[in-house]
């Protein structure tokens, strides 16, 4: 397998930070509150994750006592540095050493991470944090690895706190980042696993991870003409994370519509194939609760209509109809799912023919890599 399509990716911060947490939830579907009993990970915890378009993600999850990192960042430098795509950087936003130790550590793996992948000195064009989509694929492969910063357990800090602590955290640790010689981009976000903003971080760092994302919007973009939809976004099939979206100019912006959406699509839909794990195929027509697209009914839906059915079925797809909009959530590829959203009433069938109709193609471009 070439190295462009095989991606190691560091995963680290202080024990207790919430990495194993991270993954449990992301890769394996977990509930967020089973990751309460999970054990501490001994030193690296290295899995494989067979991602679309031929993608393998190699995560290592490191353990984060302070004699692991501290091994880390000696006898083992070379191996958990070396040849690293992306490093994730959890910081615990209730630690009370959060600029302190914590950070000590974190400039001491930049520097371990600069000095064993020596181009990471040239800045690299981190991802715009407000579009999954939108992405760089590859730039860790010319300018070094891409650090994302997470400031992770946001919902332990007030809601009208978080805001200004994010922006106080970054301004602070990436003038002592500069100050010990680091060059390179960091991007930081707000995270938590009881709210849709890991899966928002998180889509963002496999977005950057897939190559030639703008290849893949652009067939996005044609089928989204072809189709009259308002809006079409793709998610890899096991994680639900966003891979790409577009949206049809006349059609937004839209005040009515979450700027949230994409996130909480994943959560809730991951949420109810745990929750449910039953055949999920059902239309729900005109909905006289309806708040506008996507944004609170067709969670509660989700919820109210299966909670407790328990039929061990796997997910299969979904269509919903309110005076406002039809949505459509189904299979693209195997390793996709593609949800279409049309303005007005229109009949899911005809979404559900057209995304039959996209198949072969859009199956063609995942086995040649998404459009490499
Ligand atoms: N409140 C809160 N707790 C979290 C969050 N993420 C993880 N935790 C908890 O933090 C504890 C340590 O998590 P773990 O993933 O084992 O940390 P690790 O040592 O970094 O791998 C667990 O009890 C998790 O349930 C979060 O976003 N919010
Ligand atoms: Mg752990």
């Amino acid at each position: 397998m070439s190295s462009k399509s095989r991606k190691k990716v560091l995963l680290m911060g202080k024990s207790g930070s919430g990495k194993t947490s991270m993954r449990a939830i992301i890769f394996k579907s977990q509930l967020a509150a089973d990751t309460r009993r999970l054990g501490a990970t001994i030193d690296v915890e290295s899995s494989q994750i067979k991602f679309l378009g031929g993608l393998r993600l190699d995560l290592w999850d490191c353990g984060g006592q302070e004699s692991f990192m501290d091994s880390h960042l000696t006898a083992q430098s070379s191996t958990v540095f070396r040849a690293v795509h992306s490093l994730i950087y959890i910081f615990d936003a209730e630690s009370t050493e959060l600029l302190t130790s914590d950070t000590v550590y974190f400039l001491k793996c930049l520097r371990a991470l600069q000095d064993q992948n020596p181009t990471s000195a040239a800045p690299s064009p981190a991802p715009s944090s407000s579009s999954p989509a939108g992405a760089s694929a590859g730039a860790a492969d010319e300018g070094g690895p891409t650090v994302f910063v997470l400031l992770h357990k946001m919902d332990l800090v007030p809601v009208d706190a978080q805001q200004g602590k994010l922006a106080e955290f970054e301004a602070e640790v990436t003038r002592k980042a500069r100050e010990s010689g680091y060059k390179g981009a960091l991007k930081f976000y707000g995270t938590s696993i009881w709210n849709e903003t890991l899966y928002k971080a998180w889509s963002i760092v496999i977005s950057h991870l897939m190559p030639s994302l703008s290849s893949l919007r652009a067939h996005l973009n044609s089928f989204l003409v072809l189709s009259s939809a308002s809006e079409i976004v793709l998610f890899e099939r096991t994680t639900f994370l966003v891979i790409s979206s577009v949206t049809n100019d006349k059609d937004a912006p839209d005040a009515e519509w979450d700027e949230r959406r994409f996130e909480r699509i994943s959560t809730m839909v991951k949420a109810f194939k745990l929750g449910c794990s039953c055949v999920f195929h059902l239309a729900i027509a005109a909905v006289s609760t309806e708040t506008g697209l996507l944004t609170r009914s067709p969670a509660m839906l989700f919820t109210s209509s299966f909670a407790g059915s328990k039929i061990r079925s796997p997910f299969s797809s979904l269509a919903i109809t309110t005076p406002r909009y039809t949505a459509v959530l189904d299979a693209l590829t195997p390793e996709t799912y593609i949800l279409v959203v049309a303005k007005g009433q229109i009949q899911p069938a005809s979404i559900e023919l057209n995304i039959r109709l996209a198949r072969p193609h859009f199956a063609k471009l995942e086995s040649i890599g998404m459009g490499r």
